[in-house]
């Protein structure tokens, strides 16, 4: 076993957006009848925090009910996983869940995926003391852009990890299409698999505290966008002029966050400007519920088989394995 100096770090630039710059693209979202902006604003150094506290909420069940599934499930997982696997870890952040998976899996390589190569460094450096003999790779990328991994990443058996149902916060058609990106990875004479976390339908009283908890950390986390916009796009957003609105929408079924206007008022930034009157919203985030053979069915219809789910008592959240 070679003993590894440290991890890797590899950076891609943000794609460039249809048609100009990020700036543009969100000026353009406050300008649609309907404003909204990509959720990916909630996250930034305050963000990022505000998060990790969310998922440490009372009322915030997916991060636990998820970790408790793991530590259940990952013998399973690692013999249907086979030998030597390539862990990649899409949305690594602090890399707790994956390393809680390396004794049980033992893989071969592992590579960290997220937007911040910055945060990736700070979690893997330690990680890799802990492991000295795991090859580790951090890849700093908009995963959710376009998936796209270096050379040095093995092809040889890919265990893509995708945890924390973040598969929600895409549309259903996104969903399918990221998905199949990621087979598109790891299928073929290499073999390979997926893990992913994916929230459960569930009763609307509990999903809702989830989104809007008592000490108001999530509202906190939704208000916090305004903040980012101001210091991308030049904007002068009061965050005292707007508060968090959370509901459950049946039909789509999904979560909505929205930023609803206490009064009326007038947002300024560098490229333009917008009146909102008091009530009007802007949609920051969805956050989709399946029914368990909804979810199954997207993954097979994303060409994957042999699937495997594990769920809470409370059928609340699923873990799913299955192969490319
Ligand atoms: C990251 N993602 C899976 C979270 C969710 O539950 O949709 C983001 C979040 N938004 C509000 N609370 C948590």
């Amino acid at each position: 076993m070679t003993l590894q100096s440290g991890p890797t770090f590899i950076s891609f630039p943000a794609e460039s957006h249809a048609g100009g710059s990020e700036p543009a693209a969100v000026a353009a979202g406050l300008m649609a009848e309907s404003p909204w902006v990509s959720p990916k604003y909630l996250y930034g150094p305050l963000g990022s925090r505000l998060f990790d506290a969310i998922t440490e909420l009372p009322e915030y069940y997916p991060t636990r009910t998820e970790k408790a599934l793991l530590e259940g499930c990952r013998d399973s997982v690692a013999r249907a996983a086979g030998s030597d696997p390539t862990l990649i870890d899409l949305g690594a952040g602090n890399c707790e869940k994956a390393r809680s998976l390396f004794q049980s899996l033992k893989p071969r390589q592992y590579v960290a995926v997220d937007i911040s190569v910055e945060f990736l460094r700070h979690s893997m450096t330690p990680l890799q003391r802990n492991f000295p003999h795991l090859e580790m790779i951090g890849i700093g990328i908009d995963f959710s852009a376009a998936l796209r991994l270096p050379d040095a990443v093995r092809r040889d058996n890919r265990l893509f990890f995708y945890p924390g149902s973040s598969i929600g916060n895409f549309t259903p058609e996104q969903a399918l299409a990221f998905l199949a990106g990621i087979r598109a990875q790891c299928a073929g004479p290499f073999g390979g698999g997926l893990l992913i976390g994916v929230d459960l339908v569930k009763s609307e009283s509990i999903l809702r505290a989830a989104y809007d908890d008592a000490l108001g950390v999530t509202a906190a986390f939704n208000l916090n966008l305004l903040n980012n916009l101001n210091a991308l796009i030049g904007s002068d957003f009061a965050v005292g002029d707007w508060r968090h609105h959370a509901l459950f929408n049946a039909q789509a079924s999904r979560i909505e966050m929205h930023l609803e206007a206490r009064r009326d008022t007038t947002v300024h930034w560098r490229s333009g400007t917008r009146a909102f009157h008091r009530g009007q919203c802007i949609h920051t985030e969805n956050s989709y519920k399946y029914a368990l053979p909804d979810f199954k069915a997207l993954l097979t219809q994303a060409g994957f088989s042999r699937i495997q789910a594990w769920t809470d008592e409370n059928n609340w959240f699923a873990l799913c394995h299955a192969i490319a």
